[in-house]
C-alpha cells in the first residue's frame, strides 16, 4: 500500500519509523511518504492560513497550498485507462476532522483494501471547504473522526488510522488468527487475558483457563466478552442481533443482571 501524508508538522509523524509500522515500511509492505505542506507555498512567509470568511475565532487553512499539494500527489491528468501517469489508481483522500464520520474497525478493514491513501492534516479551524469539494471531483474523499472530542490537528489521527490499517495488511501480523479473536472483530469486546505466574500479589488466574478444557475455556471467554460488552459498551450490545444470543449467552447475561428480552433464540 502506498500512503502519502501532508502536514505542516511532518516531524509529528516521526513515530511511523518505529515498531511494526517501521518494519512494514522497511520491507516494502507500506510505502509511506510524509510531506510538508509549506513546500507548496510561494510567499516568503510560507503562509498556510488566513482569517475565516463570516468572522469567528481562529484561522482557516488557505486553499492554494492544498490545491498544489493534491495536484502533485494525485495528478489531475489521467491516461486513457483511467490511471495516473505513474500507472496508479487515484488515491483515497482522508481528511481527519472532528466533524468527520467515525473511524471504526470496519473502516480500517475497508481502508486496508485500498492501494493508495492520501492524508490531508488540517490544523487551526480546518481546511477551506473548497479544497475538499474540488478534490471530490477527482477522487474519493472521506472526512474521518477519531471520536467525540477535539484535537489540535489531524496528525495524531493519522498515527491512529495507519496503525489500525497497517496491522490488517497481509503479512504484517505473524499470527493472523489473533485478528479473528480480538475486540471488535465480532461486535463484542474481548475477554480478559492472563499469563504466568498463576498467582501474583494474591490475585489468581481464573481456574478455568488453567483447566486445559478448551470447551469450558471458550464458553468462559464468551461469557466474559458478553458481560464486558453489555456493561462497558451498551451501544455495541444494542447493535447485536438478539437472535445470535443462545440460551447459555442469555444465562450468562442474566447472572450479571442483564435480561435479554425473549424472542428468537439461537440454537
Ligand atoms: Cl480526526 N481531528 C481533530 N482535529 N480532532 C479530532 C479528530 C480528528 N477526531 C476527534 N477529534
Amino acid at each position: 500500500m502506498r500512503v502519502d501524508v501532508v502536514s505542516i508538522f511532518p516531524e509529528y509523524l516521526a513515530p511511523l519509523d518505529l515498531s511494526l509500522i517501521g518494519k512494514a515500511r522497511a520491507n516494502g509492505t507500506l510505502r509511506l511518504a510524509v510531506h510538508d505542506l509549506r513546500s507548496w507555498t510561494h510567499d516568503v512567509h510560507r503562509t498556510v492560513d488566513d482569517t475565516p470568511y463570516g468572522g469567528g475565532p481562529g484561522m482557516v487553512m488557505r486553499p492554494e497550498p492544498w490545491g498544489d499539494a493534491l495536484d502533485a500527489l494525485a495528478p489531475p491528468e489521467l491516461t486513457p485507462d483511467g490511471l495516473t501517469p505513474d500507472g496508479l489508481a487515484r488515491p483515497r483522500l482522508l481528511v481527519p476532522s472532528p466533524a468527520g464520520e467515525p473511524f471504526t474497525q470496519a473502516m480500517a478493514h475497508e481502508l486496508a483494501t485500498e492501494s493508495h491513501l492520501l492524508f490531508a492534516c488540517g490544523r487551526y479551524e480546518g481546511i477551506d471547504q473548497r479544497v475538499l469539494d474540488h478534490a471530490a471531483t477527482r477522487m474519493r474523499v472521506t472526512e474521518v473522526s477519531l471520536g467525540d472530542y477535539v484535537l489540535f490537528g489531524g496528525e495524531v489521527a493519522v498515527l491512529v488510522i495507519l496503525e489500525a490499517v497497517t496491522r490488517l495488511l497481509p503479512g504484517v501480523l505473524g499470527n493472523a488468527g489473533s485478528l479473528d479473536e480480538e475486540s471488535h472483530a465480532h461486535g463484542l469486546l474481548e475477554a480478559p487475558m492472563y499469563t504466568k505466574p498463576a498467582a501474583w500479589r494474591g490475585h489468581e488466574v481464573p481456574e478455568v483457563l488453567r483447566s486445559g478444557d478448551h470447551g469450558r475455556i471458550a464458553r468462559w471467554r464468551r461469557d466474559e466478552a458478553l458481560v464486558r460488552t453489555v456493561t462497558r459498551r451498551p451501544d455495541m450490545f444494542a447493535a447485536l442481533d438478539p437472535a445470535s444470543l443462545d440460551k447459555r449467552d442469555r444465562a450468562a447475561l442474566d447472572r450479571a443482571g442483564f435480561q435479554v428480552p425473549p424472542g428468537d433464540v439461537a440454537k
